[in-house]
């Protein structure tokens, strides 16, 4: 029987990317999904045929239970939050019961159902936040700047005190940034890459953005689901941090977007202080020599790498937006105006 995995957050960026992943290796996988008017499958529309989707929400504590109890998976992914930081200050309720109290909601379900369910969970740089030093370690005291991060630091000790106080497999992943095409257009990366991409076919002229200087250690969400993976493969669980080890500042990042399309990015890009945040994480940066050591992680695409892999993503879409606009437009004529008639 092949083993079988629960994702939640499936629909996500790292969910499609990890669902991928385990296919690959044979899993039976399943992913939870939150009820929604219309589906939300984009990332994932092309594996619906070989995984398997079921409705809870990390709300709601019996549907998880009643989920865990039906698949009996022998791993658990929690990647399910409220991911985006400047939502976390509109929104810091809800953001500490998804990010959280959810996290304790899954466990509580492993510790129930089977104790010996394997658990990752999907900790975050933002826990550094104001960084006590630099690079930041699995020994590095965390000091979050926004109720996301302090959501996550909440999420990142209960499921060490589960591991503790039961006995249960439970790991704790600290990503740090890590992007691709899947990634939401709300983050700065895939913000940067799409406007690039508009304004190089001519359907944008200005790109807003805020800090500039803010710098952050920024991978590749494929590399980064290999080592969620990795984690639950070894014989004890632990805490690993996941990185590249380099960072770059935003600044860097729009440079090279523009450049890979032979435009100067100061002809388009402007400050706007609205979308400066309340408190900032001015610098990231990981060490993830424990990862490389213990698990054989290694990431595989550079920071360059990345930056034009989703520019060259943008810009496919974007022209495939165009030529679907235009061939609907062909289609369906203007109807006469008055006087035309
Ligand atoms: P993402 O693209 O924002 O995906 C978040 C997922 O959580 C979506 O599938 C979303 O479902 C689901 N979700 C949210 N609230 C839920 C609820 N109440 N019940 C069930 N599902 C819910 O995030 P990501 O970038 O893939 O990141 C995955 C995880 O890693 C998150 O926990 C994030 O905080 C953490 N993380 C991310 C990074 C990074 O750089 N990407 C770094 C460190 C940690 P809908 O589609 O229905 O909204
Ligand atoms: O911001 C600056 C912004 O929103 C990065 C999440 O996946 O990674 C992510 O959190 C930096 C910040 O990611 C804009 O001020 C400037 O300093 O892409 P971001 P994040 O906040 O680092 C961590 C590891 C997670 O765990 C989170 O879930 O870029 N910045 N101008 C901007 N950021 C955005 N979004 N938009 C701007 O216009």
């Amino acid at each position: 029987m092949p083993p079988a995995a629960l994702i939640t957050g499936i629909t996500g960026q790292d969910g499609a990317y990890l669902a991928e992943f385990l296919l690959s290796r044979g899993y039976e996988v399943h992913g939870m999904v939150r009820r929604a008017s219309t589906e939300n499958f984009e990332r994932i529309g092309h594996l619906t045929s070989e995984i398997t989707l079921h409705q809870a929400d990390l709300l709601d504590q019996l549907s998880i239970i009643t989920l865990v109890r039906d698949i009996r998976p022998r791993e658990i992914y929690n990647l399910a939050a409220q991911s985006f930081v400047p939502t976390s200050w509109l929104q810091p309720l809800l953001t500490g019961e998804f990010t959280a109290l959810g996290v304790t909601r899954m466990l509580e379900a492993v510790r129930l159902v089977d104790p010996k369910i394997r658990f990752y969970q999907a900790s975050s740089s933002e826990m550094f936040g104001d960084v006590r030093e630099e690079p930041q370690t699995e020994k590095t005291p965390f000091w979050p700047r926004s109720p996301y991060g302090v959501a996550k630091v909440y999420g990142h000790w209960i499921t060490v005190n589960y591991r503790e106080s039961y006995d249960i497999f439970a790991c704790s992943g600290i990503l740090f940034n890590h992007e691709s095409p899947r990634r939401g257009k709300e983050f700065v990366t895939r913000k940067v890459t799409d406007s690039v991409a508009r304004i190089k076919l001519g359907v944008q002229d200005k790109l807003y953005l805020g800090n500039l200087e803010a710098m952050r250690d920024w991978g590749f969400s494929g590399d980064y689901v290999r080592a969620m993976w990795m984690m639950l493969q070894q014989d004890r669980p632990d805490d690993y941090v996941v990185a590249t080890g380099i960072k770059h500042s935003v600044r860097d990042l729009v440079e090279l977007a523009f450049r890979h399309v032979d435009l100067d990015w100061q002809d388009h890009v402007e400050v706007d202080p609205k979308l400066f945040r309340p408190a900032e994480v001015n610098t990231l940066r990981g060490d993830a020599n424990k990862a490389r050591e213990v698990l054989g992680w290694v990431p595989s695409v550079s920071f360059a790498e990345l930056v034009q892999m989703m520019v060259d993503a943008d810009l496919d879409r974007v022209q495939h937006e165009i030529d679907d606009q235009k061939r609907a437009a062909a289609f369906n004529p203007p109807a006469p105006s008055p006087s035309e008639s």
